[in-house]
């Protein structure tokens, strides 16, 4: 056992891992699900270490059915020598001392993991037992063990049973296998989730080009093989890029990349646009995402704006009098993956996983400039580099009409804004819960909703001209319509992260549109509008769709009216024989006191309440709808077609 041979420096350093049961949470978080991967992740960070640096191309982790869990490498092996400063072998040193990691070797752990960087010993400390073999000629070996020791009264944490032994079995490969059974006195649980252990995993594949990466997981049913999966990217990050956009639809087929190294920061990004508005950037410094963003972050962004724009100007497509386009504009729909490696990390934010180095701005902002520009220099990128200026010019005109719109929205008690709602007929009540806003399709029909309304509490906002065709028209001219800008104004609750509803005028949106192709079109240009900039007006249950009928079953004084096939059969028979139908083909066709009394009167007419509680779900069905992509959409369709409240928002919007 333990202590013989131990001096007062090695009991110093083994009350150091006493420490560590103490207080796990100083070290690893908590003691929960997250702390229990932590330990894991402290051996697995070493590994990566190790091929990171160049010496290993193999990693395989294994879960076992006792709870335990093992990790192996292919690389030079811990050291086994003694180490000078406390006489005992490097392998010792690792896994009993706090903070080992790197200390007898700065320049092989430069750029070291762990996002406390606490080390293997911590995963020691918190284990039942450890056991760790290393593969340089022969076989070394060296187990450890936490008990509690019943004459001092305490627990003893990852205790050497004796020191690393040289077995003397000679082995061709090289290497270090960790061995460890997390202690069950420890964590709330002990049981690795086999999603979670294999999706840091395929990240770190991603991350680390070309090294294979193996999960066996043996925790299954008595008599079945164990499940293994196996990662090995070799286009790294590009990989990276590509399984990112499965689904989405890219703007050109190869993600660009650049790898570089700067001021002693190794920086490697890969970018790929795609069809959608929004920008996914997901950001590394040593392998550790960095979610709450950072220096690093910064730095890429800048580099990135101030290339795109450099070389729009030098290919001639954007001239000297255009101004430059924003950052934004060229970060929709973009996927991006930064990673950076550096020495000294600092993390800080909510979560510490915001990156507090400065020193990292500067060169990932050259890096950025420089790999762009290289990359662009080939004049056989120019059609790709077309794409990307393409979408941001697109971006930049979305941008610039919900400036305007905003401004719309923001001078709703200006001259300007009078002139925009100029054609809203509005009420005379002042109560907005009263209040009902009519969106009426078409001037004629507005017109006659003009006549026929309640004026104390009924709007009428008629919409001109065409319907737009939103499958082939983006949202940016959506905003830049002036009917959309005058429902804005109308409102009088702005719109976007502007949006109040306290200052809303009408508690009823009502869209009126007829029951064709061209109605249907207005109705999801306006619903897509409400959802993406006005959302909680849905959410609030506030949009509603106007049921005008789709038949008049009439016989002298008796008149019957029909809002679907269906319920004019029935009507037919109400009215009997001798009775004739008229077909609306549009509101148009009604007269101020038909469409009043089938549509309009609120004691008669027919309302659907577009009521969409996830606005989440609703954003992907619009876009799903919407969006270029006719694959995703009937995929989606098929996907939802079951889901009550989807199929109930597709019938609505398909009335
Ligand atoms: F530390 C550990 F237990 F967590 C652990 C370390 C676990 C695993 C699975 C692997 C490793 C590990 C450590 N793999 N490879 C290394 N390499 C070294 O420690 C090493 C080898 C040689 C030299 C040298 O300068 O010759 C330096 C180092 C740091």
């Amino acid at each position: 056992m333990a202590g013989k041979e131990y001096s007062a420096e090695d009991i110093r350093i083994l009350e150091g891992l006493d420490a560590v049961r103490l207080r796990p949470g100083m070290y690893i978080g908590s003691t929960g699900v997250k702390g229990l991967h932590h330990i894991l992740w402290e051996i697995v960070d070493n590994a990566i270490d190790e091929a990171a640096n160049g010496y290993a191309t193999r990693i395989e982790v294994k879960l076992y059915k006792d709870g335990s869990a093992s990790v192996e490498d292919n690389g030079r092996g811990i050291p086994t020598d003694i180490h000078p400063q406390t006489g005992v072998s490097g392998v010792e040193v690792v896994f009993t001392q706090l903070h080992a990691g790197g200390k007898f070797d700065e320049h092989n752990y430069s750029f070291s993991g762990g996002l406390h960087g606490v080390g293997a010993s911590v995963t020691n400390a918190l284990s039942e037992w450890l056991k760790v073999e290393v593969y340089r000629g022969t076989v070394y070996k060296m187990f450890f063990r936490s008990y509690f020791d019943e004459a001092a009264d305490k627990m003893m944490s990852g205790v050497p049973e004796g020191h690393l032994v040289d077995t003397g079995v000679k082995t061709d490969k090289t290497g270090t296998f960790v061995h460890f059974k997390p202690d069950a006195s420890v964590f709330d649980t002990v049981v690795f989730n086999f999603e979670a252990v294999s999706k840091r995993l395929k990240e770190l594949a991603f991350l680390n080009k070309g090294l294979e990466i193996n999960l066996v997981d043996e925790r299954v049913e008595e008599g079945r093989p164990p499940v293994s999966v196996n990662y090995k990217f070799d286009g790294g990050l590009h990989d990276f890029c590509i399984y990112l956009n499965e689904g989405k639809a890219p703007l050109y087929p190869d993600p660009i990349g650049y790898r570089a190294e700067k001021d002693g920061i190794l920086i490697e990004f890969a970018i790929q646009h795609t069809g959608e508005f929004t920008e996914s950037l997901f950001s590394f410094v040593n392998n550790i995402p960095t979610p709450e963003g950072g220096f690093h972050e910064t730095g890429f962004r800048t580099g990135l704006t101030k290339s795109l724009n450099d070389v729009a100007r030098s290919l001639g497509i954007l001239k000297e009098k255009d101004a430059n386009l924003l950052g934004e504009d060229f970060r929709e729909g973009l996927t991006a993956i930064l990673s950076i490696k550096m020495k000294n990390v600092q993390f800080e934010g909510q979560t510490k996983t915001k990156l507090g180095n400065a020193e990292a701005r500067q060169p990932v902002e050259t890096a950025t400039v420089e790999g762009i520009g290289a990359l662009f220099s080939d004049p056989k990128k120019k059609s790709v580099f077309e794409e990307i200026v393409k979408k941001a010019q697109g971006a930049a005109r979305v941008r610039i009409a919900a400036r305007q719109a905003k401004e719309v929205a923001r001078a709703k008690n200006s001259i300007d804004s009078l002139t925009l709602v100029g054609k809203l007929s509005a009420c005379t009540g002042k109560k907005p819960e009263l209040n009902e806003l009519f969106i009426v399709e078409g001037d004629s029909a507005g017109g006659t909703a003009k006549q026929a309304r309640v004026r104390q509490t009924q709007a009428i906002l008629p919409l001109r001209g065409k319907p737009l065709n939103v499958e082939k028209k983006r949202i940016d001219q959506v905003l830049a319509n002036e009917e959309i800008r005058t429902i804005i104004s109308a409102l009088g609750a702005g719109y976007g992260s502007d949006f109040d509803m306290d200052d809303l005028k009408y508690h009823k949106v009502i869209i009126l549109s007829d029951a064709d192709q061209d109605g249907m079109h207005i109705r999801c240009i306006l619903l897509t509008f409400f959802f993406r900039y006005m959302r909680e007006l849905i959410n609030n249950g506030n949009v509603y769709i106007g049921m005008p009928p789709l038949y008049k079953v009439y016989k002298k004084d008796v008149v019957e009216y029909a809002y679907d096939d269906a319920e004019l059969q029935k009507k037919i028979e109400i009215v009997g024989k001798g009775y004739q139908i008229q077909r609306y083909k549009g509101l148009g066709e009604m007269s101020a006191e038909q469409l009043w009394e089938t549509t309009m009167d609120p004691a008669r007419r027919n309302l659907i309440r577009v009521n969409i509680e996830d606005a989440a779900e609703a954003e992907q069905m619009v876009t799903a709808l919407m969006g270029d992509r006719v694959e995703a959409r009937k995929e989606f369709l098929a996907r939802n077609a079951n889901f009550n409240k989807v199929d109930t928002f597709i019938d609505r919007v398909n009335l």
